[in-house]
């Protein structure tokens, strides 16, 4: 027999107590570690409330595809109130992230064809290539500048414009010309705003942002200026056909205020999510020399084997792709998957009813000796056909509402590792331990500092 709803195990009942409690372990920083905790304390389900925000946690791939089967026709996860909440107050329109139902429907269509499809990675394949190559020059070029010929240094601030220089080159179809050594102000302060404005939503995410708005609150105002600062970047602007934009516009199906709102969110989503994921997936080949040789080895027979060709090339590299896939087990972007489902399921013989908030632990998930074995290692092979992947890899979630940017993620992510194996051995300098911390996305709680030698 299937048991309710109110049976299932959790701290459910004191939403404000729980909402101190989870200030108090600090959990806005780790979150990702208290839902590892309860899932140890409660089994693979339970329910939880903080502050306004109710929900079952589940874990389990099986789940997961039950979760996702129910999501219905407009799928709908959690909102990220702040989100709204800036977008109310300056009036302006909800891009494809933040829209649901028909609205959101009809503009993702769209989208898609212009971003996702695999006819259209095609045309971005050569734009990406050239970032990439680019990317090579530029760090040959510290190298030859630091008389050691090596470089060591964080990362991340190149990751940043790596990954903007990509982006834009895919969405407006030019360059920004982010390798060179002049870096404009201007997308400086973009990219900082847009860190900023992950950093500002985490502490609002339990609070209502209208109540920290009227209380004049200090991070309500970082996160307006940062989102301020986000919307007003003129990049791209002075181009004179912008590539998606102009087919777009030529499609003549969506406004032009619906066109901004997206293009907006692609720009600002397109930074800090793959050029971290990079940094992680660096980190793991500096602490596994012998798997850095095996994906060079394998990028090199690729290059043979294709003549040069890159879209050909992306066809023989199963391993660096299995890479990535470790990559996000591991270090996922996203601590959790989240739906409200449209009709009544049965989770873990507990009955769920229509309307529930349900979110897939992904990072604990990730980590599950009873889903991945040895779920500690680095092992890319795992994901080549030893293992069984039903519903295991969603670092980019699932269906029709997964990430809008995840071809052209996963397209960049390759090409970079491809340019970077070919060029450069990557090392590590001390024993030091990088762990995740929420900063509504997963980041490194430290700067990772790599040292790149050329081969
Ligand atoms: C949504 C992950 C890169 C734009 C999402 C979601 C995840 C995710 C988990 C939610 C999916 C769901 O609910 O099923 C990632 C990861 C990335 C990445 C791991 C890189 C490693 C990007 C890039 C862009 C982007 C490069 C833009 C070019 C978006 C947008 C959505 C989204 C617009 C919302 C889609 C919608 O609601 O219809 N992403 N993302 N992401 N992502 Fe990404
Ligand atoms: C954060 O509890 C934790 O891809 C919350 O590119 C639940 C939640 C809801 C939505 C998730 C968010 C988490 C993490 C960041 C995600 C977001 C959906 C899209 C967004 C996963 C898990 C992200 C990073 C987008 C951001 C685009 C934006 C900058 C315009």
């Amino acid at each position: 027999i299937v048991r309710p709803f109110n049976e299932i195990p959790g701290l459910w009942k004191n939403s404000v107590g729980n909402l101190y409690n989870f200030w108090k372990q600090d959990g806005f920083k780790n979150l990702h570690r208290i839902m590892v905790h309860n899932f140890n304390t409660f089994g693979p389900i339970y329910r939880e409330k903080i502050g306004y925000y109710e929900s079952v946690n589940i874990i389990k791939p099986e789940d997961a595809a039950i979760l996702f089967k129910a999501e219905g026709h407009y799928p709908k996860r959690l909102n990220v109130e702040p989100w709204t909440a800036y977008r109310d107050y300056r009036n302006r329109k909800y891009g494809v992230l933040l829209k649901s139902g028909e609205d959101w429907r009809s503009n993702r269509v769209i989208l898609n064809k212009e971003v996702i499809s695999p006819k259209i990675q095609e045309n971005f394949v050569p734009l990406l290539e050239e970032v990439g190559q680019d990317f090579v020059v530029r760090v040959h070029k510290k190298i030859n500048r630091s008389g050691q010929n090596k470089w060591t240094t964080d990362l991340s601030q190149e990751l940043f414009k790596y990954a903007l220089e990509s982006v834009s080159s895919v969405l407006y179809g030019e360059r920004l010309g982010l390798m060179l050594d002049y870096i404009d102000p201007e997308v400086q302060h973009f990219i900082d705003c847009i860190t900023l404005m992950f950093k500002t939503t985490s502490p609002m995410l339990y609070i209502p942002p209208e109540l920290l708005r009227k209380l004049g609150s200090k991070v309500w105002r970082d996160h307006v200026e940062a989102w301020d600062g986000i919307f007003n970047q003129g990049l791209g602007a002075n181009k004179e056909v912008p590539r998606v934009l102009a087919s777009l516009l030529l499609l003549d199906k969506l406004s032009i205020e619906d066109i901004k709102a997206s293009v907006t969110e692609l720009m600002a989503g397109g930074v800090d999510t793959t050029s971290i994921t990079l940094l992680w997936t660096l980190y793991e080949l500096a602490r596994h020399p012998n798997l850095q040789e095996e994906l060079r080895a394998e990028v090199v027979k690729a290059r043979e084997t294709s003549q040069g060709n890159m879209q050909e090339m992306l066809k023989h590299i199963p391993l660096v792709k299995g890479a990535l896939k470790e990559t996000l087990r591991l270090h996922p972007v996203a601590v959790s998957l989240q739906r409200y489902v449209a009709e009544d399921i049965i989770i873990q013989n507990y009955h769920i009813p229509a309307g529930t908030l349900v979110q897939l632990g992904l990072y604990a998930m990730g980590r599950d000796p009873k889903v991945f074995l040895r779920p500690e290692q680095y092992l890319p092979t795992r994901w080549l056909r030893t293992e069984t992947q039903y519903f295991r890899s969603l670092g980019f979630g699932f269906g029709p509402r997964q990430c809008l940017g995840r071809r052209i993620a996963e397209t960049e992510m390759q090409i970079f590792l491809i340019h970077m194996l070919e060029n450069f051995k990557v090392e590590k300098q001390r024993h030091i331990e990088a762990k995740s911390v929420f900063e509504l996305i997963l980041v490194p709680d430290q700067p990772i500092i790599l040292t790149l030698k050329p081969l």
